[in-house]
């Protein structure tokens, strides 16, 4: 323990802390652009400065503490020489609504604007503007150092297309707006314009994370409000992706029991897919075929809904926490499926630039469906998917699900669980975040399983690079556990679910086959 004080107060710190990490244990802000503390320091934007009791100035952020320390952060001077560094930026380089930006501007006003934006590097998802960025390395740390990818070049930053598998964790932690998604609003707002008619679908995740852009906790469930405000905004149906993880469960848990190459792979994830199609083609057969629930929501509202209801021309939006749907929707083989992807983030953009009061929203209001609710909701956090084709295949074959996924050692985001059906022991694991998929391939350990589920952002899509952004891993989990709370029917399975039975019987047939087969699954590129 090592005794300092930080404005007079005397606390302690523990050996090994910096005095960032020091100042935050005492509820002590520091403002600063690159530190981040899902990130290894690199003391690059310098703004967290604070004086010493000699006098000197130093970074927070790599100064490590020391006994009988004494630290003032408060010290108005600091101000002016953090304004020396800061003067180059102007305010529409930065995220307004990030909380570290809106200290920093009460205390700094930029001197000059630095000019247009130019446009420098762009993916289907990420755009990368060079005029706004301020050499943090936040962006290049993220895909290196978090995702272990390094699709970013070090020196100006810019993407290599090839290399990018849309993850969005650069945009998460960039603090600027330099690296952002592609906007997909004008899109939208044309189809509007020409008179499709606009149906929107939301993800799992959006619902307890949208509200955080208006100012509420880390993890508000907002169903109600969000589907209030598609609907004034002129979305003509406004459905709930839940109903195409149902039918993912249905297709992936079928297509595993009559599988011959294991382990069978989840490819909902749309950066997985893009990391599998980069970096290790061999293992495609191992993808399931089953297609991601946007991709099902789409096709059945456009084939099945739109036939129904004697609808043409129907143009299918989908609102996700994920920049790699993006990408997702312009594959070949799952183009007519969904015609326009939106981050969380760009739907709240939307309800501000048509001044839709987000208080006065009801939050009772609910979603039109195809056949009936869907349920999975628990597809939006890490677990989901296998969660959901584990309680698939117990309810089938009678089993009672008693599933505990146990950490794997020394494989950090790695979890195993074992159940026996039909006599067989099947061991599923559950894989979150890119670079433990990664691991998980290089040291083989994957050939252990039989069904591998991963997801490319840590913690799964509650955590995906379209979401509002935070960076801190403890206030990401009130959104997963929010998600744990909407998931009403935790003791039941798909099978139970009537909505199913409805659509395979009325319109699908069997799964796996027949139309089932043509609308439900997918192909990737060899
Ligand atoms: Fe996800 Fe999905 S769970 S990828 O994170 O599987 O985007 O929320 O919509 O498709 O359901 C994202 C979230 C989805 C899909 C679902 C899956
Ligand atoms: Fe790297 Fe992901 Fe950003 Fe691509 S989207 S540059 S892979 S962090």
């Amino acid at each position: 323990k090592i005794p300092i004080k930080i404005n007079d107060i005397p606390c302690v710190a523990r050996e090994g802390m910096n005095i960032l990490e020091a100042a935050a244990e005492e509820n002590i802000y520091i403002p600063r652009l690159c530190g981040n503390e899902s990130l290894p320091p690199v003391s690059k934007c310098g703004i967290c400065i604070v004086k010493l009791g000699d006098g000197t100035t130093v970074r927070a952020c790599s100064t490590q503490v020391k006994e009988g320390m004494e630290i003032f952060t408060n010290d108005l001077t600091l101000f002016d020489e953090s304004k020396k560094i800061f003067v180059d930026y102007s305010p529409e380089i930065l995220d307004g609504k990030s909380s570290t930006i809106d200290v920093l501007f009460t205390h700094f006003r930029p001197e000059h604007d630095r000019g247009k934006s130019v446009q420098k590097t762009e993916t289907q998802s990420i755009v990368f503007d060079f005029s706004l960025c301020i050499k943090c390395n936040c962006c290049f740390r993220a895909c290196i150092d978090l995702q272990g990818i390094g699709a970013l070049n070090e020196n100006d930053h810019t993407v290599n297309v090839e290399d990018c598998i849309s993850c969005g964790a650069c945009v998460t932690f960039c603090p600027t707006t330099a690296m952002r998604e592609k906007r997909e609003i004008p899109k939208l707002l044309h189809a509007f314009s020409v008179g499709k008619i606009v149906a929107i679908q939301f993800a799992p995740a959006v619902r307890v994370s949208l509200a955080e852009l208006f100012g509420k906790p880390v993890g508000t469930i907002c169903t109600g409000k969000m589907i209030s405000a598609a609907r004034k905004m002129g979305f003509r149906y406004v459905f709930d992706t839940t109903f195409g993880a149902d039918l993912t469960v249905y297709e992936e848990a079928n297509e595993f029991l009559t599988r011959e190459k294991r382990p069978m792979f989840t490819s909902c994830c749309p950066g997985f897919v893009n990391f599998i199609e980069r970096y290790h083609p061999d293992l495609i057969p191992y993808l399931t075929t089953t297609k991601s629930p946007m991709a099902i929501t789409g096709a059945v509202i456009k084939n099945h809904f739109a036939m129904k209801m004697c609808l043409k021309n129907i143009f299918v939006v989908f609102v996700g926490p994920c920049t790699a749907k993006k990408d997702e929707i312009c594959r070949h083989q799952i183009m007519n499926d969904v015609d326009c992807a939106l981050t969380t983030r760009e739907f709240g953009e939307m309800i501000e630039n048509y001044e839709i009061d987000w208080d006065s929203l009801n939050d009772k209001e609910e979603f039109d469906t195809v056949a009936g609710e869907g349920w999975t909701v628990e597809f939006g956090a890490s677990g989901g998917v296998a969660t959901g084709v584990m309680k698939y295949l117990c309810a089938k074959y009678n089993v009672p699900y008693e599933v505990v996924f146990e950490n794997v050692p020394l494989m950090t985001g790695l979890k195993e669980t074992t159940i026996t059906i039909d006599g067989k022991e099947l061991k599923f694991a559950i894989c979150s975040g890119i670079s433990t998929a990664a691991n998980l391939i290089d040291t083989e350990l994957y050939l252990t399983y039989d069904f591998i589920e991963v997801m490319s952002c840590p913690l799964g899509c509650v955590n995906g690079g379209g979401q509002p952004k935070i960076s801190k891993y403890a206030q990401i989990h009130n959104r997963s556990k929010a998600i744990r709370n909407i998931f009403k029917n935790a003791n039941k399975t798909v099978l139970d679910n009537s909505a199913m039975e409805y659509v395979y019987t009325d319109y699908l047939g069997d799964p796996g086959v027949g139309l089932a087969h043509k609308l439900l699954h997918t192909s990737f590129q060899e």
